[in-house]
């Protein structure tokens, strides 16, 4: 633990399962974890896959958002959280930018600038992804990303290819999808 309040902001994705479910329930996990207060989450948007090779159009789509907190832990106590959730819904680290189930990304740690090992905060590819910049603008229209400037403008400089996810029609596709299926067990 650490002394004091300090906020933070994290980025989830998930390209594979249940991508809207996974993302949610990782986040309720994350902001019931004591040390984590005044969680805030973004709506989630739809992308197109970034792989080694550039965007990928025929790689199974993102779900993307991110999300506003203050935490008294460390930023390495912080990490170990975010893994175990990583872990718990049955993240497997293979490729590198490789499908997955859930990552969490820690984007910003108040000021700090953090390198070493196992972090580099801020998050050194944040300012070049409409999938980072596009949920940050929807959960708040005036945020700054620290050493580059407005979200907006970072976002209209590289051009947004992102969607928005309409997360309650997916779960009601999802409903009736399950319902029909019963009908023919
Ligand atoms: N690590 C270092 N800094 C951090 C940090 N700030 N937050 C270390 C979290 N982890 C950090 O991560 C590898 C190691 O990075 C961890 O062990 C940790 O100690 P990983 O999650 O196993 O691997 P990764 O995510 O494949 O690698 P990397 O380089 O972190 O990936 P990126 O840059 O985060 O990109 N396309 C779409 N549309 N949406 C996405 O969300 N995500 C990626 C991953 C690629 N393409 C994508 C998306
Ligand atoms: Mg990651």
């Amino acid at each position: 633990m650490i002394a004091q309040w300090v906020p933070v902001l994290f980025a989830f994705g998930a390209n594979l399962g249940d991508r809207g479910e996974t993302i949610r329930e990782a986040q309720r996990e994350l902001s019931e974890t004591p040390g984590i207060e005044g969680f805030a989450a973004s709506p989630l948007r739809e992308t197109i896959a970034l792989t080694t090779s550039g965007p990928d159009p025929d790689a199974p789509r993102y779900l993307n958002g991110v999300a506003t907190a203050s935490t008294m832990l460390s930023p390495h106590a912080l990490l170990d959280r975010m893994q175990e959730i990583e872990r718990d819904h049955g993240r497997v680290r293979d490729e590198r930018w490789g499908d997955r189930t859930l990552d969490i990304d820690l984007l910003l740690f108040g000021g700090r600038a953090i390198r070493d090992e196992r972090l580099q905060v801020p998050h050194p590819r944040a300012h070049e992804r409409d999938f980072v910049l596009a949920p940050w603008l929807d959960l708040d229209p005036d945020a700054v990303l620290m050493g580059h400037g407005r979200v907006a403008e970072l976002l209209a400089r590289i051009g947004d290819t992102t969607s928005p996810f309409d997360e309650n029609q997916a779960r009601a596709r999802d409903a009736a999808a399950g319902a029909v299926g019963s009908e023919h067990a």
